[in-house]
């Protein structure tokens, strides 16, 4: 049975938006550890990240927040590999976005060749030249691929990058156009939603574990809440019309669990701040035992 290493990221200011630091405490209050253990789930360790390490002046990038990103980071890194090395399945509870770059280090340092699935209504492909917010959640995909002026190897040493040919975005939708060039430029994988629905989310998610999969001895599922519609998730700091349903997204987390091919997965963007009467909130809740559960 798969033991767990849930590490809650109350981070939050990577996001344009306050509000997604109070995800982790507010899942916890709905009873999130309570109904994973009725499901079965067996939770080996459950860890707080704050922020920790003195990031070197040679890594301070002109984007809001980047220390304190780039602490949580550090100590997101090491709690993710340590995970790891101790034969558990790390969940990483966000929070907002920037947290992804934590645990790619923390991953590309112990996985030899490291696949990622992105379901997420962005391509979070920015570099720190070409972000139009400044906001560090729109950048991680790009560090991790050794795009940017930060690197995964700043926030911890020995970790490594991951191969455009192994990254799988799903539901991106809001692409900025350096984005869409670097995108092409590496021909890296998008299944948009005219995709999903011409091949509906079994055809997706198969395709996508093949393709982030090849060679890989690993893959992360990084989930964005804000992949999800707005009609059905509408507390996210940066929501997009025309997103997954629901069910499209449980499809999703249902298959991806099943497939002994995930190793690591986080769930981020959720807002209790900016939510309707925890609509997103308890979506997330449901769509993270189901997840969980399916492991
Ligand atoms: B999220 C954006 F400009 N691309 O870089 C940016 F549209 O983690 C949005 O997916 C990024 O929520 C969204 O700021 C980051 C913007
Ligand atoms: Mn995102
Ligand atoms: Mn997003
Ligand atoms: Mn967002």
């Amino acid at each position: 049975m798969t033991k767990l290493s849930i590490l809650s990221v109350p981070f939050g200011l990577g996001a344009g938006h306050p509000g997604s630091e109070q995800a982790p405490g507010h899942l916890f209050q709905l009873g999130l550890l309570q109904s994973l253990q009725q499901h079965g789930c067996k939770v080996d360790e459950l860890k707080l990240i704050g922020s920790s390490g003195i990031p070197s002046p040679a890594i301070q990038v002109p984007m809001k927040h980047s220390s304190e990103v780039i602490k949580t980071g550090i100590a997101l890194a090491g709690a993710v590999k340590a995970a790891v090395s101790a034969g558990n399945f790390p969940f990483i509870l966000g929070g907002d976005h920037s947290l992804a770059m934590g645990t790619l280090a923390g991953l590309t340092a112990q996985y030899r060749r490291l696949g990622v699935i992105w379901i997420d209504a962005h391509a979070d492909m920015n570099t720190e030249l070409t972000s139009p917010s400044g906001n560090m959640h729109g950048i991680p995909l790009a560090v991790a691929q050794g795009r940017a002026q930060l690197s995964l190897s700043h926030l911890w040493p020995g970790a490594g990058t991951v191969a455009p040919g192994n990254i799988v975005l799903i539901g991106a939708r809001d692409l900025d156009s350096a984005e869409e060039a670097l995108i092409r430029s590496e021909g890296i994988t998008c299944f948009g939603m005219a995709d999903i629905r011409r091949m509906g989310m079994d055809g997706v998610v198969a395709e996508a574990l093949r393709i982030a999969g090849a060679a890989a001895d690993g893959i992360h599922l990084s989930f964005d809440i804000d992949s999800i519609d707005p009609s059905e998730a509408p507390g996210t700091g940066t929501p997009v019309q025309h997103g997954l349903t629901s069910d499209e997204a449980r499809q999703a987390l249902l298959l991806l669990g099943r497939s002994d091919q995930i190793t690591s997965a986080e769930f981020v963007e959720v807002n209790p701040l900016l939510d309707r009467a925890d609509q997103t909130a308890i979506l997330a809740l449901e769509l993270i035992e189901l997840f969980l559960k399916s492991l």
